[in-house]
């Protein structure tokens, strides 16, 4: 027998091992302990949160309302918890995250502080050995990695970072004592959504402030505030409603999307229509303003257009303002950020933006950052780089399949799985939203929990039809991953460099990462699988 506890008992596997106790791992603790099986769920942080536990830096905020940016399955839940804002921030995100494990008692399930170092197929047993840096060993039927998409931090590719004699901070890692900017020239590098959130508050308290930017994001203003009492009484007397309308759409969200192409339109609709989604901040309105926005690159530049207007009209030096829309592909195509007051902070006098592009940045000195053009003197540095996405925690959890081949090779040219859940060859082994699913395209939260339930009832069926063995079919597979990428290049996603497509990280090979076919529609999809018996897995006893 296995201590109940789940700890090391080779002869007898628990039935499953959780990795990750952000929202995706919190939500199957939430199932796996209603299910009655015996499961572990391994965390490296200390606390629950995930990537909302890592990633505290100043004004680090969502960008989907708070109202859908949560849990739907408990009812309970979703009444009684109050958001205050309507994009909430990153404490109040972690609150919400804590109160869900302390309502439903999941603290309990889940051994923290500890890292997955291993997970090994065993096929003579027919079961996962995972082991972790606290030197446990556990065997379990089946594993749920839910260890999200933005979670291992990308090393910046610059010389001399360690060389800084000053002191250096990582947006996706941020010290739990808040730094103290005052009176001190502070460089920062990256401007994609954690660059652009975190830049006005540093620059609040910074002596100065220099913004090295490589790539100009698109942003729009996030017109966040504080929520009405009453439309949150009115949002709750619909919850219902609204979660389902949530499930059935494209994004996962309440945006609701036009049929009509922007190139068919008037100048004045056109505008009217961006103008809209300008004041209403959403980025996603903008996305489906038109039918054509992101399929049609003519269309997409009637949008750039505008935004350049806007950008012009906000920021003073014209020269700055160039640089900073200075967009060289389409909107859309890597992800959007909204923000509060960043064009209008490069209108302070101690503000500066250095065009990376065009002054490239040779090396982090001990004094500072040196670009072609010269040296700039800098006492922090703010490392606002992004991520390894999509495949770098997944590849750090040293995952063995049949064979011992390990899952960084099988995905060598890019990841291969059937519905983004499963991959042919390592048996057993589901995925909660990674590479292949709508996941980051979409409201994530929603994504985690149709993971989740799928997964769950995949292991129902397993259970009552005597299954011990679920694997993906490598032609069905093979399907999977050239509609993923069909539907994607039908857009204009891929047309960008960021790490939606890999190419944020050298060496990389260059794919379309997530599943643009729509979250209702491959909802649809996966539960016709479940419904049909599972055709495109191979089920064996
Ligand atoms: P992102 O969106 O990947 O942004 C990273 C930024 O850092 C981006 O502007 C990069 O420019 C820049 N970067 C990375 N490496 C370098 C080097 N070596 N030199 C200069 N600039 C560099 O990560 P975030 O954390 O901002 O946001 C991730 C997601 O979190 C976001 O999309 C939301 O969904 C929430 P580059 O593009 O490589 O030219």
């Amino acid at each position: 027998m296995s201590a109940p506890d789940g700890s090391a008992d080779p002869q007898s596997p628990l039935d499953v091992v959780v990795i990750g106790a952000g929202f995706g791992g919190l939500y199957a603790t939430y199932r796996l302990a209603a299910s009655g099986r015996r499961f572990r769920v391994f965390e490296k942080a200390p606390d629950v949160g995930g990537t909302w536990f890592y990633n505290r830096y100043p004004g680090a905020r969502c960008d989907v309302d708070s109202l859908q940016y949560s849990y739907s399955f408990s009812d309970d839940l979703q009444q009684e918890w109050e958001w205050t804002e309507r994009f909430a921030g990153q404490p109040e995100i972690l609150r919400y995250i804590r109160h869900v494990a302390q309502r439903f008692d999941l603290y309990r399930h889940i051994s923290f502080d500890t890292r997955v170092t291993s997970v090994v197929w065993d096929d003579a047993a027919r079961c996962w050995e995972v082991s972790t840096d606290r030197g446990d060993t556990v065997r379990a039927t089946w594993v749920v990695t839910a260890v999200g998409c933005l979670s291992t931090p990308k090393e910046p590719e610059i010389d001399g970072l360690a060389d800084f004699a000053g002191e250096s901070y990582y947006t996706n890692s941020w010290p739990h004592d808040e730094p103290d900017f005052r009176g001190k020239r502070v460089g920062v590098i990256g401007t994609g959504s954690s660059g652009i959130q975190s830049i006005p508050l540093i620059a609040e308290t910074a002596a100065e402030v220099t913004v090295y930017q490589r790539t100009p994001a698109y942003t729009m203003p996030a017109m966040n505030r504080p929520l009405e009492p009453d439309e949150v009484v009115a949002h709750k007397a619909q919850y219902a409603q609204h979660r389902a309308q949530e499930r059935g759409s494209r994004s996962g969200t309440l945006v609701v999307g036009h049929t009509d192409p922007a190139l068919a339109a008037s100048d004045q609709e056109r505008r009217r229509r961006f103008e809209e989604c300008w004041r209403a901040g959403s980025f996603g309105c903008a996305l489906v303003s038109f039918s054509d926005i992101v399929t049609h690159r003519d269309a997409n530049d009637h949008l750039v257009d505008f935004l350049q207007e806007k950008v012009h009209a906000i920021v003073e030096d014209q020269e700055v303002a160039s640089a900073l829309a200075s967009w060289e592909y389409p909107f859309g195509s890597r992800r959007v950020c909204l923000d509060t007051d960043y064009y209008a902070t490069f209108n302070a006098p101690h503000v500066h933006l250095v065009d990376v592009k065009r002054d490239p940045i040779i090396a982090v000195t001990p004094g500072g950052v040196r670009t072609q053009s010269g040296e700039r003197a800098h006492d922090v540095i703010v490392y606002a780089t992004g991520f390894d996405a999509f495949t770098g925690t997944l590849f750090r959890l040293g995952i063995r399949g049949r064979d011992g081949v390990r899952l960084a090779d099988a995905w060598a040219d890019g990841p291969r799985t059937y519905l983004g859940l499963q991959t042919a060859g390592f048996p057993n082994l589901f995925v909660v939203v990674g590479p292949q699913s709508p996941s980051l395209v979409v409201n994530v939260v929603r994504a985690i929990e149709q993971h989740v339930d799928w997964i769950m009832d995949a292991l129902d069926h397993a259970d009552a039809h005597g299954i011990g063995v679920v694997e993906a079919d490598p032609a069905a597979q093979d399907d999977w991953v050239d509609h993923v990428a069909e539907v994607g290049h039908a857009t204009l996603y891929p047309v960008a460099d960021s790490y939606m497509t890999n190419a944020n990280i050298p060496g990389k090979p260059r794919v379309f990462m997530p599943y643009l076919g729509g979250f209702g529609a491959y909802g649809e999809r996966i539960a016709q699988v479940a419904a049909q018996g599972y055709p495109g897995f191979v089920l064996s006893a």
